[in-house]
């Protein structure tokens, strides 16, 4: 079938971790061609490549596999023509996929499923196909079905074309006649493939109705509209280390992949000037910044101006190095310079559907300089790594004086640390964040205080009698004036009532005291020696004095917390529950997710600091969670002995 022109073409390789993404991008490249790298691919960040394919332009977006790296897929799913979602054959892996089939449906983007290491299987591809298909609302066929020679697959029959092919090693497979034992098996699944199709076209539900057997055409243009509109996809299978299946992959992308102005309709962008998309941003040391941006409408030149942000500088990424261009088109793949400002995400030139947002994070540091003099540089070059990084999120603790970093995982955080000192020469250290603590009292008090201090001429006096009483927990600081006979002057009690609010900030444990109220019910004053600032301190003073005495108590916070996790390892997230201190407050299906529960839960701030690492430990690293203050409870003795002791 001839092609018309349809402009460069963006893939997204997706799944999950070592799963073979980069391999079958090396895979790809090498067969449209280019340079082979195998072996060489970079951990980490996303890698983009370009190659050209039978003569068209093609980017290949090879994502990070890690789930400490899915903000990453998701803004590579946002810019691209279709999915390539690389999965492992065993089915009992296949949970490690539904992060990714979740992705791609919500992203609503056309994508193939390219069953890799197929040379270490000897299941049967309908297993794995089925263990798939329980985790994701999309239709998924089996395109191929595989010939074996033993325990080895070595080709494949084509469903729809009825063809059969052997592999061979860095060459184009080979058409071979469709082994007779073979014939029962490919009827049965294209029998099942037009059933699929026959579930969203009627005309092709009669057909099969009445038992006539539908073109290859017909099957042809249903699969391809399907594949476009994300309700299908199709699983192909191969060996990306040994070359197997890796262009009839390239055939499937050229078949399938929509054009770009498909896909910018998809979102939502029509007619127009100029307008590009940033997905992801990479900061120099020495102040060069680079925008990653696919261009939904064209031609953007070097040095245009869009949206009052002036480019400085085009590239396209070529055979190892970036290759300058002067301009570029509808549908490219290219590096933008010097765009100070512009977020990972950013839309210039008009609107176009949003980057999804990262999960909230997971794990958190309080981060602090090695050395002193790079505190001036520390916040720039935060700020510059978290415009590389949506994943990570940084925040002010005034309260317990820390900078808190916080991201998808330890070992996110990790890399982010290293980047900071590789890449602008700051070195950071880490320390575990604390917890917020605070304090109240059990039981009433009556506190009075005198201030009189005659220092030369004028003196100082004042007189307070304070009662203390415990509130309903959540209640927070009350202060009540019961002064009869003006034994504490009007004029002062406001500043009784602040002083003794400011002294509540500081505790017998060293925390904010809350849920008290404070009366003051007595007082004396001098006519001449009394003052503002003389109330201040005696009511300081009651207040010290008070709060040991009125059987403080250590308030800690507790979170309200949701696990997600696949329903098979709901027992395992209520057992991590409860080996935290936790308390289960039920489960239910986890919304838009097949498969998965929500484990709600109330955890003490001070369990969930490394809470993700087990977690993950325990659930093929797919159990996640997200958690926000819920309230606070008194503080177990063992704990209290903990504060107090590191309190010193
Ligand atoms: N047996 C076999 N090994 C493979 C195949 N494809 C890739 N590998 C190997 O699997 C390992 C991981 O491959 P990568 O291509 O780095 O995997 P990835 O998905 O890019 O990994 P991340 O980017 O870390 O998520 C490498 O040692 C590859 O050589 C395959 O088809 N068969
Ligand atoms: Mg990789």
């Amino acid at each position: 079938m001839p092609h018309a022109p349809r402009g460069p073409r963006v893939v997204a390789i997706i799944g999950p971790y070592g799963g073979g993404k980069s391999t079958l991008c090396d895979a790809l490249v090498a067969a449209a061609g280019g340079p082979a790298r195998r072996g060489a691919a970079p951990r980490g960040g996303m890698r983009i490549a370009a190659c050209n394919y039978l003569d068209e332009a093609w980017s290949l977006l090879d994502c990070p596999g890690s789930v400490e790296a899915m903000h990453e897929t998701s803004a590579a799913l946002a810019v691209a023509d279709i999915a390539v979602l690389v999965c492992d054959p065993d089915p009992a892996r296949a949970l490690t996929v539904a992060p990714f089939l979740h992705a791609i449906d919500q992203a609503g983007i056309p994508a193939l499923l390219f069953v890799n290491r197929i040379d270490t299987f000897s299941g049967r591809v309908r297993d794995t196909m089925a263990a798939l298909q329980a985790l994701t609302a999309r239709r998924l066929v089996l395109r191929e079905v595989p010939i074996r020679d033993g325990e080895a697959i070595t080709g494949y029959v084509d469903v729809i074309s009825e063809r059969a092919y052997r592999y061979r090693r860095g060459e184009a497979s080979e058409q071979i006649a469709v082994p007779d034992s073979m014939e029962e098996r490919e009827q049965e699944a294209r029998a099942a493939l037009v059933e699929a199709l026959a579930d969203f076209d009627d005309g092709l539900l009669e057909k099969l109705i009445e038992d006539i057997k539908p073109t290859k055409a017909e099957i042809f243009d249903r699969l391809h509209a399907e594949e476009a509109g994300g309700t299908i996809s199709e699983i192909l299978f191969g060996c990306a280390e040994r070359d197997s299946g890796v262009r009839r992959l390239w055939k499937a992308l050229r078949h399938d992949a929509p054009a770009p102005v498909v896909t910018a309709e998809r979102h939502g962008i029509g007619q127009g000037g100029a307008l590009v998309q940033v997905f992801r941003t990479l900061n120099a040391g020495h102040g060069g910044k680079l925008s990653w941006a696919r261009i939904w409408r064209g031609p953007v030149k070097d040095g245009a101006t869009l949206d009052g942000k002036r480019i400085g500088g085009m590239w396209r990424a070529g055979e190892g190095d970036l290759v300058k261009i002067a301009e570029a088109e509808a549908g490219d793949i290219v590096a933008l310079g010097r765009l100070d400002g512009v977020q990972t995400g950013t839309v210039l030139g008009g609107s176009a559907t949003a980057l999804a947002a990262p999960h909230p994070p997971v794990f958190a540091l309080a981060i602090s300089t090695v050395d002193r003099r790079d505190d001036v540089r520390l916040s720039g070059a935060l700020e510059k790594l978290l415009e590389e990084d949506a994943g990570l999120a940084l925040h002010q603790d005034a309260e317990l004086g820390e900078t808190i970093l916080a991201g998808q995982g330890e070992m996110h955080l990790k890399a982010a640390m290293d980047r900071l000192a590789a890449a602008f020469g700051v070195r950071l250290k880490a320390a575990r964040p604390r917890t917020a603590y605070r304090e109240t009292i059990r039981q009433p008090v009556q506190q009075a205080a005198r201030l009189k201090r005659q220092t030369g001429g004028h003196g100082q006096f004042a007189d307070v009698t304070l009662e203390l009483a415990p509130r309903p927990r959540g209640a927070g600081f009350a202060f009540v004036d019961r002064i009869v006979g003006g034994t504490v002057p009007r004029l002062y009690i406001p500043s009784v009532g602040a002083a003794a609010e400011d002294a509540a900030r500081k505790g017998a444990f060293g925390y904010q005291v809350v849920d008290i109220e404070v009366t003051l019910v007595d007082g004396g004053f001098h006519a001449v020696d009394s003052s503002d600032m003389a109330f201040r301190t005696a009511t300081r003073m009651a207040m010290q004095e008070a709060l040991p005495k009125a059987e403080p108590v250590l308030l800690e916070p507790v979170h309200a917390v949701t696990i997600s996790v696949p329903n098979i390892y709901t027992p395992t997230a209520q057992r991590l529950v409860g080996g935290r201190r936790g308390q289960i407050l039920g489960y239910g299906e986890r919304p838009g997710w097949m498969g998965w529960d929500d484990v709600e839960a109330l955890i003490p701030h001070a369990e969930l600091h490394d809470f993700i690492a087990e977690l993950r430990s325990q659930t093929m690293g797919l159990g996640v969670f997200r958690h926000r203050f819920d309230h606070l409870a008194e503080a177990p003795p063992k704990l209290v002995q903990e504060v107090l002791k590191a309190a010193g």
